[in-house]
């Protein structure tokens, strides 16, 4: 694993500090740079991120720090206009991303300019990626800040190796696309090779998510964007736990801090809390909690303290200012209605604290109180448990903290509900010494073993492997079709065949098939292909007979195409079934199985055409209808086993009609009539269309428009894409020539 890297996050692990008026460096721990600085030393690469606001001031003394960060660091701090830089943080980043990905849409705000800015400051980091990238490099962006980036990179690196990791929780898709401009960001994800997430719970709501706002399906493991494979993985961050284990048993400081503590709270149980002062962390809810568990446990008064640690953070933010009252005015009340003259229920630090002061205070609690709203891990809870290798300690945690997944032996609370949570802790307290100490180390081991280190390597493997995947995808996978090479082709041929799906080839999909009215600018590209006497044009649809009479009959010159195969008629003649009798009578008793599915399934419906029945789910829940239509299509291959008939699955509809009715059998009936053409072209989105690819295999243009598995041998990216390749055909320059 020798490449080189390019790490990209929203802060740089270094920071600019003035102190007695100079620009001086300051270096922050925690867990993300304990796991990239050893990689990058190992790999070589840079680490790009924001270096915090400039000001006005001492600008040159500035610039030659940031300079001495890149060649002595491997740190290559961004520059973002304070405007940008405003709009990008405090507003889309903080205001518009962060509450909706923890479920809080109704601290929601948007403003379109901090969007632009938004938009702006992930350009700007892209530029700083393309400038210092080298062939081979691999990039691994981080976070909700930097959502565009992966498709800002492959738009100018189209070979770049880029992963991307989302540190936060991944909404649900009921709140997800309330997001202003929802589909943008997922698009920018989905240029990464590796999207990540903290836990699989986030991963299944970022695929309903890509099916619900982009229509985008995908496996587990996988998304297709345009024959190139996104490669999706659940992988919890850890810590490094050896950080805390030196501290703890080296640092002077820190063993210092625990006897003072020790001391200070000898005859007390101490309950610990330790967050950044956002409201997704429950810090209200927690002393609620505390509150009702001191007013109902009276023998725990004076016995209990807990100290809460709020570290002030993003305090521009009026929510923020809020809630800092908020948390005043409980931790005062508290204090003031239950405290003691011998004794404060709550300890309030509302500031940063220490590493070596805070590994004291893990050391010393005989519970840690983890209580999140909603949380992509917290690594409070692992360096809680980092600290107690003994198993002498309780960690209460949140069961909306992504933490949760990995840490089953913890008592999981509902941080919303307060009466249940205070009985919680009051277990906690109470535990018997076997219990905690066999929870404990169970919950040790595992923060050892799942450590950032291991994250950060399973990140990079899996990063790897998914270019390596590449290969073996774009083997199987369609080639996206060059214009100039088809039209070349399209140009020297003197007898050619145009075979076209219509709904999802020609026009986008409708709520309801016969909506599917082709627009003056459809009709007129196909009457001038239809005319050129060069070319024998088909147009195969799943809609009946009646609905391509009345759209398409006043072009004479066409073949069409009914019912995916069922009915045909040539240029001027009349409909023909393409083999008869047809037999209709099953229909009396499939209908009442696909009627039972509409009741089941708001928003489906059934419709019936001449020789096939149609369950139709475009409108239903996505995901209720896709399932369910694989129940359908299960229960009828019983059920039709023994006849001439199947049930297949097209885009959102389940069709029931004879397996001979399908476009690969009217295109034989076609070539019948009109054989040997030097030029072979057929277009279509479904699996319909398949039948029709697998016909042509060799030779022949065959096109898929859209993403997605398919027999042809070509695709483009959707229908409109389709249309002007089809425009050019009828160019005078291309219909002359030859
Ligand atoms: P955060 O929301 O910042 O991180 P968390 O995982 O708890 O949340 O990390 C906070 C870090 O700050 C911890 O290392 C903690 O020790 C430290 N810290 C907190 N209060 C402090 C104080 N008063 N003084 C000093 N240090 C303090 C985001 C996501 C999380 C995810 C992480 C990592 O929101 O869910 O776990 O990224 O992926």
């Amino acid at each position: 694993m020798s490449n080189r890297l390019i790490v990209v996050s929203n802060r740089l692990p270094l920071t600019l500090r003035k102190v007695d008026g100079h620009w001086t460096t300051e270096r922050s721990s925690g867990g993300l740079a304990s796991a990239m600085n050893p990689i990058l030393r190992r790999n070589g690469g840079d680490w790009i991120g924001w270096a915090g606001a400039g000001g006005e001031e001492d600008q040159e003394e500035r610039r030659s720090v940031l300079q001495d960060w890149v060649q002595k660091k491997q740190c290559f701090a961004v520059e973002l206009p304070d405007e940008v830089a405003t709009g990008f943080y405090e507003g889309y980043s903080n205001q518009t991303l962060w509450p909706v990905f923890h479920n809080f849409p109704s601290q929601l705000k948007f403003d379109a300019k901090d969007w632009q800015a938004y938009v702006e400051a992930n350009r700007i980091f892209s530029k700083a990626v393309v400038e210092r990238y080298k062939p081979g490099d691999l990039v691994w962006v981080h976070d909700y800040h930097l959502m565009l980036l992966p498709q800002m990179l492959r738009d100018e690196l189209p070979d770049v190796a880029v992963g991307f990791f989302l540190h936060i929780p991944f909404p649900s898709s009921e709140i997800f696309p309330i997001l202003p401009r929802r589909e943008e960001l997922l698009q920018g994800l989905l240029g990464a090779d590796l999207v990540a997430f903290q836990t699989h719970g986030h991963l299944q709501q970022f695929r309903s998510a890509l099916l619900r706002v982009l229509g985008i399906e995908s496996k587990v493991t996988e998304v297709a964007v345009d024959a190139r494979p996104v490669r999706l993985e659940a992988l919890p961050i850890g810590i490094a736990p050896k950080e805390y284990a030196d501290l703890l048993s080296h640092d002077e400081a820190t063993a210092r801090n625990h006897a003072e503590l020790i001391a200070r709270y000898a005859g007390r149980r101490v309950l610990l809390a330790v967050d950044r002062l956002d409201y997704t962390k429950g810090i209200p809810e927690r002393l609620r909690a505390y509150a009702l568990l001191l007013r109902s446990s009276s023998e725990l008064r004076e016995k209990v303290v807990l100290i809460q640690i709020a570290v002030p953070t993003r305090e521009g933010i009026d929510t923020y200012q809020d809630l800092r009252t908020e948390v005043n005015r409980l931790v005062g009340e508290i204090n003031g209605k239950l405290g003691t003259p011998n004794w404060t229920p709550v300890v309030y630090i509302n500031r940063s604290i220490e590493r070596a002061e805070l590994a004291a205070l893990y050391q010393l609690a005989d519970v840690c109180w983890v209580g999140p709203l909603r949380d992509g891990m917290n690594l409070v809870a692992k360096e809680y448990v980092a600290c107690k290798a003994e198993g002498n300690g309780v960690l209460v945690l949140s069961e909306f903290a992504g933490a949760a997944a990995e840490m089953g032996e913890a008592l999981l609370i509902n941080p919303f509900d307060e009466e249940r949570t205070a009985s919680t802790v009051e277990r906690a307290l109470a535990l018997e010494e076997d219990e905690r100490r066999q929870r404990m180390k169970t919950l040790h081991a595992r923060v050892l073993r799942n450590n950032v280190f291991r994250w950060g390597d399973r990140f990079l493997t899996a990063l790897q492997e998914a270019v390596s995947e590449r290969g073996r995808y774009t083997d199987t996978q369609p080639k996206r079709l060059r214009p100039a090479e088809v039209q070349q082709a399209y140009m020297s041929a003197r007898r050619r065949l145009l075979a076209l799906d219509y709904e999802g080839t020609l026009v986008p999909f409708t709520a309801h098939p016969h909506q599917s009215a082709p627009l003056p600018s459809v009709l007129t590209l196909l009457t001038a292909l239809a005319r050129e006497s060069k070319n024998c044009l088909a147009l195969m649809s799943g809609r009946p007979a009646e609905d391509l009479d009345r759209w398409f009959g006043a072009i004479g010159s066409m073949w069409l195409v009914a019912e995916n195969g069922a009915e045909l008629k040539p240029p001027g003649a009349s409909w023909e079934p393409l083999r008869s009798p047809v037999p209709t009578d099953w229909k009396a008793t499939v209908m009442p199985i696909l009627e039972h599915f509409v009741d089941r399934t708001p928003g489906s419906f059934v419709e019936e055409k001449k020789y096939a029945l149609v369950w139709h789910h475009r409108l239903a829940e996505p995901e209720f209808g896709a399932w369910l239509a694989n129940e359908l299509v299960s229960m009828l291959e019983a059920m039709l086993a023994e006849t001439e008939l199947r049930a297949f699955r097209g885009q959102k509809i389940v069709e029931v009609r004879p397996v001979w009715a399908n476009k690969g059998e009217a295109l034989e009936r076609i070539l019948a009539a009109y054989s040997q053409p030097d030029f072979l072209f057929a277009a279509g989105d479904d699996r319909t269309d398949e039948d029709l690819f697998e016909r042509l295999r060799d030779g022949a243009w065959t096109v898929h428009v859209g993403p997605g598995p398919t027999r042809a041998a070509f695709m483009v990216r959707d229908f409109e894409s389709l249309r002007s390749l089809l425009e050019t055909f009828t160019e005078a320059r291309y219909l002359r020539s030859a």
